[in-house]
């Protein structure tokens, strides 16, 4: 199996992910939010580029849907919830479908369609998505997300985390350059925060006062569920 990273959104051309299970990861904190949703009972996630096409598709009966996301990692105006994973609770979400846009994952996702599989990934379901990505059998390539475009420290140390156990299951694995650079930072940094606080993502919600988010998003396999894409939509494989 052949093992490859992607830095960011800006950064995915058909060629690397195309015929591939590819996982996407934001886990500061689109993806994280994902996998919360579903492990709390929501019935599926849809992700939208836009605020507007967000807003128009929950239009018509508004109550059955829960709008949620970020501009800036703050709530956009007219939206139910934030981008933060600790409000999806299963008292809020259970049943519920959950119209997402955010600024870089939900970007990511839709810009991953061409893939084979297409799984969420975050830390707090790593080992899940890695076991699921071992019985889908093709190539993988993790995608971060990345922030505007750019490399992210948050995402990259993740794909590592994941590597790193991808390798622990699999025997005959190939890592390229970033893949086998990825799960280096990992295992120098098994703590993660040592790492992922010098982020600079990190530091823009530790600024918010979303301590309570970034400990959570940090938790590594507290979740065993692997949400999937498909045909837009995102629900438990
Ligand atoms: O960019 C995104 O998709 C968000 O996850 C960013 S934030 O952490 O919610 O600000
Ligand atoms: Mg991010």
């Amino acid at each position: 199996m052949k093992v490859d990273v992607v830095i960011s959104a800006e950064h995915i051309r058909d060629k690397d992910i195309e015929g591939k299970t590819v996982v996407v990861i934001d886990i500061l904190r689109a993806t994280s939010v994902i996998v919360t949703a579903l492990n709390n009972g929501a019935k599926e996630v849809i992700p939208f580029l836009t605020v507007e096409e967000a807003k128009e598709y929950t239009k018509e009966n508004r109550e059955e849907f829960i709008l949620g996301g970020e501009r800036r990692a703050v709530k956009i105006e007219g939206f139910d919830f934030s981008n933060s994973p600790l409000e999806y609770t299963e008292e809020l979400v259970k049943g519920k479908t959950v119209v997402m846009t955010t600024t870089n994952g939900t970007r990511t996702i839709k810009s991953c369609e061409k893939g084979k599989h297409l799984l969420i990934g975050a830390m707090i379901n790593a080992k899940a998505v890695v076991e699921k990505a071992k019985t889908l059998g093709e190539d993988v390539v993790f995608v971060n997300s990345g922030t505007y475009g750019e490399f992210s420290m948050d995402d990259f140390i993740c794909a590592g985390y994941m590597i790193s156990s991808l390798e622990n299951i699999i025997d005959d694995i190939e890592l390229s350059d970033i893949a086998y650079t990825s799960k280096h930072i990992y295992e120098s940094h098994k703590d993660i925060k040592s790492f992922i606080e010098k982020a600079r993502h990190y530091n823009v919600i530790k600024s918010l006062n979303l301590l309570g988010d970034l400990e959570y998003c940090m938790k590594k396999d507290t979740s065993d569920i692997v949400p999937m894409v498909k045909n837009g939509r995102i629900a438990l494989s």
